[in-house]
């Protein structure tokens, strides 16, 4: 077994970018690599100079979901718990992802499929590379979509699409995939690191306890009447008005400079 790190991560210019580094294997999910990950983003959300998350693969892939090498199961061996491995794994960093209270990018710079797909989809921004696609592939091995995908997924591209990704695991391209509105943006490839980083660097600079407030109402919107998103919005207005961005925010409109926000 070699002890090169699954994942990276690397911290600068208020932004933590998180590598899934396993390029051989299309930097699908190991248990130590989940721990891995668990760490990162303890890392992360502990850093008060991070102020956004960028994630992002390694090599030709984004991430092929769960490594499948140790899931052959021999005739009578018994099958591994699946639902262990989600509620011990996946289900932890899908809602580390979407509870993070600052903007997380997806960089997805190549293949996403099966867990892979639906954690780039559980990110807040995701930008992908020309060539890369999203594949549902849980269906041609018997699973279920997971890491949130029969939630995410209706909710991005509607029930029929959702049901038809799911059923036949056909190949998304990023350039459907942002058609349907799946994903924010499909760039070229040559350009996805650059625009990116630069996106994160710039989500960096902003009111970073705005963004987390909005993220949060926006990520229950679809579950609310508007009487219930309508007193949400009160509260979290009510603490959005509070913070030291807000005051620099109109103070810098009123002197007409450009503000210059500290994220609280
Ligand atoms: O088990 C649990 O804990 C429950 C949770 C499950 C969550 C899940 O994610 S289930 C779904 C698991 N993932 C998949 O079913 C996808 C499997 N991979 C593929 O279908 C294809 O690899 C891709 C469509 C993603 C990419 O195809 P392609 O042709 O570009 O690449 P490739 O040649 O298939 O893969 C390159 C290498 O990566 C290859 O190894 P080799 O031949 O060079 O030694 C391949 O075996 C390896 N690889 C790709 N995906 C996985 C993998 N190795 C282990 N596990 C993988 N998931």
């Amino acid at each position: 077994m070699s002890d090169e790190k699954t994942i990276l991560l690397d911290i600068a210019d208020g932004v933590a970018t998180i590598t899934l580094n396993r390029p051989d294997r299309l930097n699908s999910f190991t248990a130590a690599m989940h721990e891995e990950l668990r760490g990162a983003l303890a890392a992360v959300r502990e850093d008060k100079s991070v102020r956004c998350l960028l994630l992002t693969g390694a090599g030709r892939g984004f991430c092929a979901g769960q490594d499948l090498s140790d899931r052959a199961v021999a005739p009578g061996q018994e099958a591994p718990d699946l639902g262990a491995s989600i509620e011990t794994n996946y289900n932890p960093l899908v809602r580390s992802l979407r509870e993070l209270p600052m903007p997380v990018v997806c960089a997805v710079n190549g293949v996403a499929a099966g867990a892979g797909a639906n954690i780039a989809l559980a990110c807040d921004i995701v930008l992908a590379a020309r060539s890369a696609s999203f594949i549902q592939a849980f269906c041609k091995i018997g699973l279920i979509p997971d890491s949130g995908g029969t939630w995410t997924l209706p909710r991005l591209v509607g029930h029929a699409r959702a049901m038809g990704l799911a059923m036949l695991g056909d190949k998304v391209s990023a350039e459907q995939a942002e058609a349907w509105g799946m994903i924010w943006k499909a760039v070229d490839d040559d350009k996805l690191a650059e625009e990116a980083g630069a996106l994160a660097r710039q989500l960096a600079t902003q009111p970073t306890h705005g963004l987390a407030l909005i993220k949060r109402a926006l990520n229950v919107s679809l579950d609310n009447d508007l009487d219930t998103q309508l007193d949400l919005e009160r509260d979290l207005q009510r603490e959005a008005g509070r913070t030291q961005d807000y005051r620099e925010g109109v103070a810098a409109f009123v002197a007409k400079r450009a503000p210059k926000f500290e994220g609280r």
